[in-house]
C-alpha cells in the first residue's frame, strides 16, 4: 500500500517538474520574443528549395582521410568539391544565409571585430548573408563595412552571471530567433562561436540540411577517447557515438537547426532541475543530438582548425582558425 503511494508521489513530482520546465520556457520565451519581433529584417526573396550537389563530390580526392560517413553523409575536405558549381547553383536559386554569433561581456571587444571583418572576406561570398549578433553591449558594436547584399542585425540579450549559462542560453535564443524571424527570410542558418577568425574560403559547399563539424582535437582519435558525457544522470549521457562534434559551428535549414536547438535547450533544462551539468555543456547535448539525428553533411577540421595542434598534414587549407584565448581575462567578471 505505502509502496503504491510512493509511486504516485514520484509520478506527481515528475509531472510537477515537467510543468515547471514548460512554464519557465514559455514565460522566458515571451520576453525575448517581444524584443526580437521589433527586429526589422528586409525580406530578401529566398528560395525554400534545398540544393543537393553532394552527389557530384569526388570522394576519392583525399585518400588519407575519411570522406563519407557510414550513413553516406559527405565529410567536406579540400579538393573534393567544385566551388564554382556550388556558388553558381546557390546564386541561381537565391539561397540566403543567416549567421548567428554571440558576443556577451568581454567577448565583444576581444573577438567580434576580427570575426565579422574576416567573415566579410571569406564567408559565403556572393550570397546574401545577414549576421545576427547577440550582445549585452549593443552600444559597443564595432563598425564593419559590409559588401552589398550583406546585413547586420543586433539583438540585445541579458548577461548571465555564470559563464556556463551564457553558452547554454544560446540554444534557447537561437530557437526563438529562427521561429520569429529567420524561417521567413533565410534558407539556411549557421551558428558560430565568436572566438575564431576566417582565413580561407568558407563557402556554399558547407550548406546542407543538417551540418556538424568534426572537432579538430578528436577527428583522428579512437572513439574511446571522445569526451562525451558519461554520467547516466545527465540527458547528454551517451555510451557510444559516431564522431566527436565541435559546438563552435553547426548549421542547416532553419527547421533542422531549430529542432537541434530545442532539443539541446530542453535537455539542459531537465539536467538543471536535477542539478546536473553535462561535461562539456551545450556541446555534450549537441553530440547526443547528432548521434540520434545523423547530420546530412560533416565539415572537416579544415573548417575550424586549432593552430596549437602540431600535426596539420591533413589540413590543406585553414578556412577558420581558433583565436588565441586568455581565459583569466575573459572569464573573470
Ligand atoms: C565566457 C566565459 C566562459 C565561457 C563562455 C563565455 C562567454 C561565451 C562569454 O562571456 N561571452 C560570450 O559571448 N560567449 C559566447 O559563447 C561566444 O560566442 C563564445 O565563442 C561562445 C562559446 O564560449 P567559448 O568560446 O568560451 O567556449 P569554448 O568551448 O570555445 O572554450
Ligand atoms: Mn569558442
Amino acid at each position: 500500500m505505502s509502496n503504491h503511494r510512493g509511486k504516485y508521489t514520484g509520478l506527481l513530482i515528475c509531472i510537477a517538474l515537467l510543468a515547471l520546465v514548460i512554464l519557465s520556457l514559455y514565460t522566458r520565451q515571451l520576453k525575448t520574443i517581444a524584443f526580437i519581433k521589433e527586429l526589422h529584417v528586409p525580406r530578401v526573396s529566398t528560395s525554400a528549395s534545398i540544393i543537393d550537389l553532394d552527389g557530384k563530390l569526388n570522394f576519392r580526392a583525399r585518400p588519407h582521410v575519411q570522406t563519407q560517413t557510414s550513413w553516406n553523409a559527405p565529410i567536406m575536405w579540400e579538393l573534393m568539391f567544385d566551388d564554382t558549381l556550388y556558388d553558381r547553383t546557390h546564386k541561381e536559386t537565391k539561397t540566403a544565409v543567416a549567421l548567428t554569433v554571440f558576443a556577451v561581456g568581454r567577448y565583444l571587444e576581444a573577438y567580434l571585430e576580427a570575426f565579422l571583418s574576416s567573415a566579410e572576406e571569406h564567408f559565403m561570398l556572393g550570397l546574401p548573408v545577414t549576421y545576427f549578433v547577440f550582445t549585452d553591449l549593443p552600444e559597443k558594436m564595432p563598425k564593419i563595412t559590409l559588401a552589398p547584399q550583406r546585413n547586420i542585425k543586433i539583438v540585445k540579450v541579458e548577461k548571465h552571471s555564470r559563464w556556463q549559462d551564457i553558452s547554454m542560453m544560446r540554444m534557447k535564443i537561437i530557437s526563438e530567433v529562427i521561429d520569429t524571424v529567420l524561417k521567413h527570410n533565410f534558407t539556411y542558418v549557421f551558428c558560430f562561436d565568436v572566438d575564431q577568425i576566417f582565413k580561407g574560403r568558407f563557402g556554399s559547399e558547407a550548406l546542407g540540411e543538417s551540418v556538424a563539424l568534426l572537432h579538430a582535437h578528436y577527428y583522428k582519435l579512437p572513439k574511446d577517447q571522445f569526451t562525451y558525457d558519461r554520467n547516466p544522470e545527465s540527458k547528454a549521457c551517451m555510451t557510444e557515438g559516431d564522431y566527436y562534434y565541435h559546438a563552435a559551428i553547426f548549421g542547416g535549414t532553419c527547421e533542422k537547426v531549430k529542432t537541434l536547438a530545442d532539443y539541446c535547450y530542453i535537455n539542459i533544462m531537465e539536467d538543471k532541475l536535477k542539478n546536473v551539468e553535462a561535461l562539456w555543456h551545450d556541446e555534450s547535448h549537441l553530440n547526443k543530438y547528432f548521434w540520434l539525428n545523423k547530420p546530412t553533411k560533416l565539415l572537416s577540421p579544415e573548417y575550424c582548425w586549432d593552430n596549437n595542434i602540431p600535426n596539420a598534414e591533413d589540413i590543406f587549407i585553414k578556412r577558420l582558425e581558433w583565436a588565441p584565448k586568455d581565459y583569466k581575462k575573459l572569464r573573470t567578471l
